[in-house]
């Protein structure tokens, strides 16, 4: 946005508080002020209620976000005043000189403390509970008939979604009074109604515009700051820009995951697991969104890609003076997936059995489908023993197991561990609409038009090969067109992995609907019926039944279409529903542990990802490693800490151990394909599902090369300290 030709405008700097916790008792503004056409903004300039908190059921209301902290800050990156200049070099400076004078208050960085409410973030609210879900109600036969019963605990660790290009805003008021923003968002549309509401403004008078925004993953969505640049548009009536700086990033974009996971797990000496028992700690930093709802889709999911009886579910939100948490890749799925592989990796090895075989056991089989767990969701298709199958063979599971024994053997220090994780996930979670249009343009090509947005996915590919498929042209004929509310009528955007199987469904269906338009024209032309006219899909040309010679080419219909003002009889829009579908797959991860030092070497990963019917393959297996290492990067690397005050310690790339791709093996990918019945391409969604299967395999694997060791868990990251204490742990 720093780009944007917008003539006059104006830097915004956010000063952020440096306290987790503490009441505002003034703020001196003077000698920023002194500096040259700097003006400074505080609580006191600000007309809009509170942002938020989401319009979720069951969340506390009284946990809004004040734009501009009005007498308390409640996280290390709130904003406490924005400074105005004409550059981002003044700005900076200016906010250095703004003086706020804070009273600290005691600082809630557990989870647990913040539970027992003795210190409150919202006195009004009367608690830190932002919402629950599930039930407290415990079973006491709910282990009855079983053999084994195990119990542990994995923390799903804070992670910050670190996307290269940090998030930019920029905002404009026209001379019709109609504001535009153009923001570093994954959902334009929604993202204007939100803005309108805020800002009190019909959503007409607002457009939004989301440009290349570069990485998304999950935690580009409309938050305090853009509402702040677009208010600051009107207020000012200037064109008014801001960018994010990295370490504000680190502590101002929402962080994910953030649960602690509690579970118990029962089941027969011959290895069929009868109930399951698990408890979810969802923190949600300071400000309930999203994230505060995570845990409902840790439950939903519980189940895994197992046949289990019996299963109590319990999570609970709560605020705490860290940043918000909100969706990050996976968002909720991986937590479920991550704690029942690890559960089922205890009882196997209670039980003395295979992993593998463990799960051969236990799975959903193929002919169940659709298949609704106890957890109430409803597997559309899937083949779970399969996929291991695949990723068993393809890694060569029986040699490294004769390896493994072999290095045991010996006793050296390094030793091998192979872990196992098979997984399903959710995508389009809750049973979204997708809108897309179909054009075609005077030259003979097409436009997709989509509600969907890509940032990174290529959609500009896949939704122009599903339209050029349909349409019988070259994929390079057919544009894809998104991003911008002025253009697109409507649209949810791009967020759990939905966009392909709604978005790309209603892409198809809006060109088939083309097609029918196009024969109707074509048979005015020809002198023929409608229902005599047929589309040559591999020639795109349009010819009456029988007689190919009698034909018109996409590039003729629309010449005569132009010229007859008939251009607009091309052009067709559809918006496609549909239920949720449900993406599996298995990943095999292989490691080296050097069980003096604690250091994990990821030797490989063979993952199996099962997301019906594949678009592009070359894109999907893209989708694919980028998921994974997001995923090894959780079980082998990053984690969002904080001190006891409530201090990030971990807000540049020098404490936060973001992985680059000298870290990280290249992954043995391997396809396999179950469609899925809900929509006409056969496809589920694939964003997420590398980050959700590959986080356990490798965690898995961590604590299998331990176990000669009597270490029966590592916690997250498992890096060379937690390894290490591991094994401190087992020795003492
Ligand atoms: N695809 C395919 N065949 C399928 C499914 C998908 O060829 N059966 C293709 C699609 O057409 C699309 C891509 O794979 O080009 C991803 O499609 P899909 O799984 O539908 O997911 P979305 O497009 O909705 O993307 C969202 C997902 C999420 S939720 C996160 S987070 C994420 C991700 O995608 N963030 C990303 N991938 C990312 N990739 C990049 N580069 N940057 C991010 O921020």
């Amino acid at each position: 946005m720093e780009n944007l030709p917008l003539e006059g405008a104006l830097a915004v700097t956010f000063v952020r508080s440096l306290l987790a916790h503490a009441n505002i008792v003034g703020i001196d503004a003077t000698a920023a002020e002194a500096l040259p056409n700097v003006q400074v903004i505080t609580a006191a300039d600000m007309d809009l209620g509170p942002f938020g908190p989401p319009p979720f059921p069951g969340l506390n209301p009284g946990m809004g976000h004040p734009l501009i902290a009005v007498d308390r800050v409640r996280f290390v990156g709130d904003i406490v005043a924005i400074v105005i200049s004409d550059d981002r070099a003044t700005g900076a400076d200016a906010a250095e000189l703004v003086s706020v004078d804070y009273d600290p208050l005691p600082a809630l960085v557990s989870p647990h403390d913040a539970a027992k409410d003795e210190v409150l973030l919202f006195p009004d609210a009367g608690t830190n509970l932002a919402t629950r879900t599930g039930s407290p109600e415990h079973d006491e036969k709910l282990f009855d008939g079983c053999d084994v019963v195990v119990s542990g605990t994995l923390v799903s660790q804070r992670m910050a979604p670190c996307p290269l290009e940090p998030r930019s805003a920029a905002a404009e008021l026209g001379p019709d009074g109609r504001i535009t923003a153009w923001l570093s968002t994954q959902t334009p549309h929604q993202d204007r109604m939100v803005l309108a509401g805020t800002l009190g403004l019909d959503p007409a008078q607002v457009r939004v515009v989301a440009p290349d925004v570069g990485g998304g993953f999950g935690a580009k969505m409309l938050n305090v700051e853009e509402v702040l640049v677009a208010w600051l548009a009107r207020r000012l009536d200037r064109p008014v820009r801001w960018t994010e700086t990295r370490s504000e990033s680190m502590v101002a974009l929402p962080h994910g995951r953030a649960q602690r996971l509690d579970f118990t797990l029962g089941g027969t000496k011959d290895g069929k697991v009868l109930a399951y028992r698990l408890e979810s700690l969802q923190d949600a930093g300071a400000y309930p969104v999203l994230g505060a709802f995570l845990p409902n889709l840790t439950g939903l999911m519980a189940s895994g890609v197992y046949a289990i009886p019996r299963i109590e579910f319990e999570g609970r939100s709560v605020v705490t003076n860290t940043t918000p948490i909100s969706a990050f890749r996976g968002a909720g799925r991986p937590e479920a997936a991550q704690t029942i592989e690890r559960a089922l990796d205890v009882f196997a090895a209670e039980l003395g059995m295979d992993p593998a075989e463990v799960r051969r056991r236990n799975f959903i089989p193929k002919d169940a489908f659709p298949y609704a767990t106890v957890t109430h969701a409803v597997y559309d298709s899937g083949d779970y023993a399969g996929a291991l199958e695949l990723a068993l063979r393809s890694v060569g599971y029986d040699d490294l197991r004769d390896e493994q024994r072999r290095r045991r053997a010996e006793g050296g220090a390094t030793q091998l561990g192979i872990g196992i994780s098979t997984y399903v996930e959710i995508t389009n979670g809750i049973d979204e609409t997708e809108f897309g249009e179909v054009e075609v343009t005077p030259d003979g090509g097409a436009i997709v038009r989509t509600g969907s947005f890509s940032h990174g996915q290529g959609h500009e590919t896949t939704f122009a090969m599903i339209a050029a498929d349909r349409l019988g042209m070259p994929v390079e004929n057919v544009t894809v067109h998104k991003g911008d509310t002025d253009e697109v009528a409507k649209g949810t955007g791009t967020y759990g992995s939905k966009s392909t199987q709604i978005g790309g469904a209603a892409a198809r269906l809006a060109a088939d609907k083309v097609v029918e338009q196009a024969k109707q024209l074509a048979a005015d032309y020809l002198e023929a019926s409608p229902d005599d006219i047929v589309l040559d899909p591999a020639l795109g040309r349009l010819h009456v039944a029988g007689d190919p010679a009698i034909a018109l080419s996409w590039a003729d219909l629309a010449a005569r279409a132009s010229a007859d003002e008939r251009l607009a009889e091309l052009k067709a829009e559809h918006e496609f529903k549909s239920a949720p579908s449900f993406p599996f797959g298995a990943h095999v991860a292989v490691v080296e542990v050097d069980t003096e030092t604690g250091r994990v070497e990821l030797l490989r990963l063979v993952a199996v990802d099962d997301a019906g019917t594949l678009i592009n393959p070359l894109i999907a297996e893209g989708q694919v490693h980028g998921g994974v290492a997001t995923g090894v990067a959780q079980a082998l690397y990053e984690s969002f800490v904080y001190d006891d005050d409530g201090n990030p310690l971990t807000a540049t790339f020098v404490g936060y151990a973001f992985p680059s791709a000298a870290d990280l093996p290249s992954w043995e990918a391997v396809e396999m394909e179950t469609p899925t019945p809900l929509n006409a391409l056969g496809a589920k969604g694939i964003g997420e599902s590398g980050t959700i299967g590959a986080t356990p395999a490798v965690h898995n694997a961590v604590v299998d090369a331990l176990a000669p060791f009597g270490v029966r868990n590592v916690d997250l990251p498992a890096n060379g300290e937690n390894v290490w204490r591991a094994l401190q742990e087992a020795k003492a």
